[in-house]
């Protein structure tokens, strides 16, 4: 399955499509297996808010650009470790920052359905990228693993105990305490993965489980990622279930009469909602 994919933006680091109701965000380092820098999380947040505010786009699409000229694909290496700095992954204006955890938080809050689609390397933060998303699909040569206690870091937030969610305590503790990289195969056993498929297909299984999710109606989608989200992400996953429940009242008459009251300096007259048992 193809689409016209039709560019929105130029990025330095990532690449930004939108067809069909579907986004797609590329990022586009393949000569550091797409290992992001601060800038390329900052143009994956702008990307991501634009996804999310536009009310045409049902789906996103999270990928890497690939292959590289060695022939070796990745979805994503992690944090760039060139500009690692003492406090963080420094950018150009000297600045450390950790600002990958933004968007991590982007990505599981956002309202639309967001697919990983990973080819080859999906390893440290990268594989953390994959974990926040809803759904992945992996390319049969996908490689997953953490990496943070070989190269002295580590993601004690989603990172951990959203894996374990996944694939159990005992499971995750092995991912994090070895740094193995398991397989799309061995992935898949574990729950943290989807679906495989060729290499060659990954891009329209991606579409076509974008196209059917499409069909369905967005509000139980949102209010069912916020539910999902609610059992894991304390208050804040609490926030994001709420907010849909006003949103649904909001839409209702007597939602409506309340403002309408205010607004024409009367009493409210709630009289003719009943009270549900
Ligand atoms: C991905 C690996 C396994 C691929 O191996 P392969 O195929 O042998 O390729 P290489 O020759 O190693 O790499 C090709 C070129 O790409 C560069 N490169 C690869 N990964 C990175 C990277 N992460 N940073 C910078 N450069 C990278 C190589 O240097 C090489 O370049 P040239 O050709 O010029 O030599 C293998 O590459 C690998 O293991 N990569 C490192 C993976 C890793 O350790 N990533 C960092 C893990 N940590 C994080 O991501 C932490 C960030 C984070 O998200 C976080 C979040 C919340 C809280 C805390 C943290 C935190 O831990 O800080």
């Amino acid at each position: 399955m193809q689409v016209d994919w039709q560019p929105v933006k130029t990025y330095e680091d990532i690449f930004y499509h939108k067809a069909n109701g579907i986004a797609k965000i590329t990022i586009n380092r393949p000569h550091k297996r797409n290992a992001f820098r601060p800038k390329t999380v900052f143009e994956l947040y702008e990307a991501f808010c634009d996804a999310r505010e536009d009310t045409s786009i049902g789906v996103v699409l999270l990928t890497g650009a690939g292959p590289h000229t060695d022939g070796k694909y990745a979805f994503c290496a992690g944090g760039d470790q060139s500009v690692r700095g003492k406090a963080g992954y420094v950018g150009d204006d000297g600045i450390p920052r950790l600002n990958v955890l933004d968007l991590q938080r982007l990505i599981r809050s956002m309202p639309k359905v967001v697919i990983a689609l990973v080819a080859g390397y999906a390893i440290g933060g990268g594989h953390v990228l994959h974990l926040i998303c809803d759904l992945t699909i992996a390319a049969d040569n996908a490689i997953f693993g953490q990496t943070g206690p070989k190269v002295g870091s580590f993601d004690g937030g989603f990172g951990a105990s959203y894996l374990a969610r996944i694939v159990g305590q005992k499971k995750a503790r092995e991912i994090w305490f070895l740094c193995r990289q398991y397989d799309a195969q061995q992935a898949m056993d574990m729950g943290l993965v989807n679906h495989i498929v060729p290499i060659n297909q990954l891009e329209a299984e991606g579409i076509q489980w974008a196209q059917e999710v499409l069909q369905k109606s967005p509000t139980a989608i949102r209010c069912l990622k916020s539910a999902f989200n609610a059992d894991c992400d304390g208050q804040a996953g609490l926030q994001e279930l709420a907010g849909n429940a006003t949103l649904l009242y909001y839409l209702t008459e007597e939602g409506a009469e309340g403002k309408q009251a205010f607004l024409e300096k009367r009493p409210p007259d709630f009289s003719q909602y009943p009270w549900l048992p």
